[in-house]
């Protein structure tokens, strides 16, 4: 019988300063389960509820699976460190409309990774733990759900319950959408389809790019909404900016790092796709020390941002960007 080869593990002595104090670790995951939980309220009410008898009902089946079945919630807590940052308050209500937004920008998250998962893209079984939705479903209603929830955020975005005043909603609407949009992720994706179609060799700084429109647009856009709702001006704004280019960078070369060590049932996704495929990564290029050393880089430089111009009210960005690089799935 033959063994299976063992995983290698994520190199972890460097990780050690960027380890979290039992402390703020429990401060952490208390106040991560509060975003996931106010999160998941939000999007139960936000999407079409089954069990009406209508015609259409099996769409909304499918966008409530792909949206409640489960995920970390990273972008509505960036969006909450975002507004906290920003207004100092850690204690946002749960009829407060931040928490709208934030189950937008999921929705529009869960949107990218249905699509990402359909045959002639990636072409997955396993997201979140369970089947994709197109597995569940089918190919057809996985495609007109994840283009209702796409569609469906951007009504949450500019209805008034979500911020009363006009030019904040425009705001919100118009962040979302270049994040989302054809120059930011949407852009990302098509990159990377044709970097696995392509025998080209590529550079550190290619990928770079690639991962900063398809993963780090939407991260960028969810720190920079919650800021905008917490009133913040242009200035602090573009730092914020910075902030979560980093921390993009970070979760996404960690994530390269995590594919090429975690198992299925860590990640709740297939792992070693990448590598299968002979896809191009930071694991590829670098190796896993270096890939490892490289996301540590870019959460420096995240926390260089933040400390120049955020005390207290920071912390949860501070947090977020360790977490981007000690997460396990
Ligand atoms: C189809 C337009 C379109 C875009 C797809 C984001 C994306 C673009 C594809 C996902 C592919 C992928 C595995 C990217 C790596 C980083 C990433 C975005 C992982 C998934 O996000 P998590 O880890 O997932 O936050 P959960 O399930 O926790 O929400």
């Amino acid at each position: 019988m033959l063994l299976a080869k063992p995983r290698p593990t994520p190199p972890s002595k460097q990780m050690e300063a960027f380890l979290l104090t039992a402390a703020e670790e429990a401060a952490m995951q208390a106040w991560l389960k509060g975003v996931v939980r106010i999160t998941e309220a939000k999007l139960d009410e936000l999407t079409p509820p089954v069990g009406s008898g209508q015609p259409e009902e099996r769409l909304w089946a499918c966008m409530r699976y792909g949206v409640l079945v489960g995920g970390k919630r990273f972008r509505p807590a960036l969006m909450a460190a975002g507004y906290e940052a920003v207004t100092g308050n850690p204690d946002v209500p749960e009829d407060h409309g931040l928490w709208r937004a934030a189950a937008a920008m999921e929705m529009i998250h869960t949107y990218s990774l249905m699509q990402d998962d359909l045959p002639s893209m990636d072409n997955d079984d396993l997201r979140r733990g369970q089947p994709t939705a197109h597995k569940k479903f089918d190919e057809m209603t996985a495609l007109l759900a994840s283009d209702g929830l796409l569609t469906d955020a951007f009504a949450v975005l500019s209805d008034p319950q979500t911020h009363l005043d006009g030019n904040v909603r425009a705001r919100l609407v118009s962040l979302a959408a270049v994040g989302a949009g054809s120059r930011g992720m949407v852009a990302g994706q098509m990159v990377d389809m044709l970097f696995e179609d392509s025998r080209e060799t590529r550079t550190v700084a290619d990928l770079a790019r690639l991962q900063t429109l398809k993963t780090g647009a939407l991260i960028k856009a969810s720190v920079t909404m919650g800021a905008v709702m917490g009133g913040a001006d242009e200035h602090l704004l573009s730092k914020l900016g910075w902030y979560a280019e980093a921390v993009g960078l970070a979760f996404q070369i960690w994530d390269d790092v995590l594919d090429a060590t975690g198992s299925a049932a860590q990640l709740g996704k297939t792992p070693g796709k990448d590598a299968k495929a002979g896809k191009v990564t930071y694991v590829s290029l670098l190796g896993l020390e270096g890939a490892s050393q490289a996301a540590l880089d870019q959460v420096r430089t995240a926390l260089g941002e933040v400390d120049h111009f955020c005390g207290e009210s920071c912390e949860p960005l501070r947090w977020l960007a360790k977490y981007a690089v000690t997460r396990t799935r």
